[in-house]
């Protein structure tokens, strides 16, 4: 399965793309990107933001968070003025090199899957290809999977394995990856899994237990706008009538309490923006019927969306402060027993708990759906490495850590739920 590395995360947007010929590649060269501690002084942050224009990468900036926002060449000056007397730090000081280096893929040729996949990112063509690859090394206990098509037609593709019993009996694990398209994956968990099925008595053990279904990248069209044209780009590619603007919140659109207010934008050119309806993104359609599907014939087990960034380890529920998942007190047990799990690894330090208390409330998330109205037994959704440093842009060295340690995490799920 994948796991996904990605990051994340939203606002409004992205003056870069405002004039570019369209289709041509948005250039960050020469903007920085800085974490601002925001106390009390929300309000100033927040006009900051407005009037510069300026996006943040984790949201609108909160009292006792940083807040971490992306400043074009043409307003350091006018930034760095503003925010005097604020504690403040540069996350990128050139965010196009950090970028450029980012993405120099490894050209991937694989005839037999190995651990060097996971030295560098790479092309969707490439992803496509690792998955099937990695299939065709195990034709016996798995198969490629599709749960629909994206808006632009792209297969939402998966790769599913199964042990002993066969396929499709067993209750299944499901894992989603790069509904946020900057937050980009790694599918180390289903290369774990699937080479360990043989050599480790502990992994036979999970994969005989559990069907698993790994999508790593469950918003094709957007993953495929961050590495053709924009780099930042969150949302799906949809249109929406009236507005120019482009794209749907995916994890703002599933069809569970997704009328509430306050956890979600209507603005179309938001980052966060809802849809006009729920469920009116082709993927949350296709996802929410898919899962539907498999909890039907075999019963799901665990499904986790996994996001970056800030290392966070949650349960349901976003769309309310209040409201208390069924299975909270084992949920919260989990999470803290992943957590430490994780950090177990390379001293990764994780938080955990609810969406809405531990990062903010999100209104239409996949983990809410999946909790209330497909009903999975444990649901969760993480966010990746790192806490700042690099955020949505961090260095491929550190894409194998990450999964490592975030395999540990599932480790502890597997041998704990019931
Ligand atoms: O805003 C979100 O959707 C998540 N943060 S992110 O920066 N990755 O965009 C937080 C909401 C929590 N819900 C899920 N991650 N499913
Ligand atoms: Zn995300």
């Amino acid at each position: 399965m994948k796991l996904v590395l990605g990051l994340a995360a939203l606002l409004t947007v992205a003056s870069a793309a405002v004039s570019r010929p369209k289709d041509q590649k948005v250039s960050y060269d020469g903007y920085k990107v800085y974490r601002v501690a925001v106390a009390h002084e929300v309000n100033k942050v927040n006009n900051i933001v407005k009037d510069l224009g300026l996006s943040t990468w984790k949201g609108a900036p909160r009292a006792g968070a940083f807040s971490d926002i992306v400043v074009p060449p043409t307003q350091v000056d006018a930034f760095t003025k503003a925010i005097a007397g604020l504690d403040a730090e540069v996350m990128h000081e050139d965010l196009g090199a950090s970028i450029a280096e980012e993405s120099t893929f490894q050209t991937y040729a694989a005839t037999s899957v190995n651990a060097t996949w996971f030295n560098s990112y790479h092309t969707y063509a490439d992803h496509l290809q690792w998955i099937s690859d990695l299939q065709a090394q195990y034709p016996g206990n798995s198969e490629v999977v599709t749960a629909g098509k994206s808006l632009n037609g792209n297969a939402i593709t998966g790769i599913h394995f199964w042990g002993s019993a066969g396929k499709g009996v067993k209750p299944a694990v499901v894992f989603h990856g790069t509904v946020h398209a900057r937050e980009w994956t790694v599918e180390y968990m289903a290369y774990n899994l699937l080479t360990s099925y043989n050599s480790s008595t502990e992994i036979k053990g999970f994969v005989d237990k559990y069907d698993f279904y790994m999508f790593p990248v469950v918003n094709p069209d957007g993953f495929i706008y961050t590495q053709t044209t924009n780099r930042l780009w969150r949302k799906n590619r949809q249109s929406t009538s009236g507005s120019t603007c482009v794209g749907h919140d995916i994890n703002r659109n599933w069809p569970f309490q997704w009328s509430v207010t306050g956890g979600a934008s209507t603005d179309p050119c938001a980052e966060d923006f809802k849809g006009l309806a729920q469920s009116d993104a082709p993927e949350t359609t296709a996802l929410a019927s898919w899962l539907k599907t498999v909890k039907a014939n075999q019963g799901l087990k665990l499904f986790i969306d996994w996001h970056s960034y800030s290392q966070l380890f949650m349960t349901p529920y976003g769309y309310s402060c209040t409201a208390v998942a069924a299975k909270n007190t084992e949920l919260q047990a989990l999470a803290k027993g992943a957590v430490a799990a994780i950090k177990a690894v390379h001293g990764t330090s994780y938080s955990y708990g609810p969406i809405c208390t531990t990062i903010y409330k999100a209104t239409g998330s996949s983990v809410d759906y999946v909790n209330d109205v497909v009903g999975s037994d444990y649901t969760f959704t993480s966010e990746l490495r790192d806490t700042g440093t690099y955020g949505f842009v961090l260095p491929a060295s550190q894409i194998l850590p990450t999964a490592d340690e975030a395999y540990a995490g599932v480790r502890y799920l597997l041998l704990n739920m019931k």
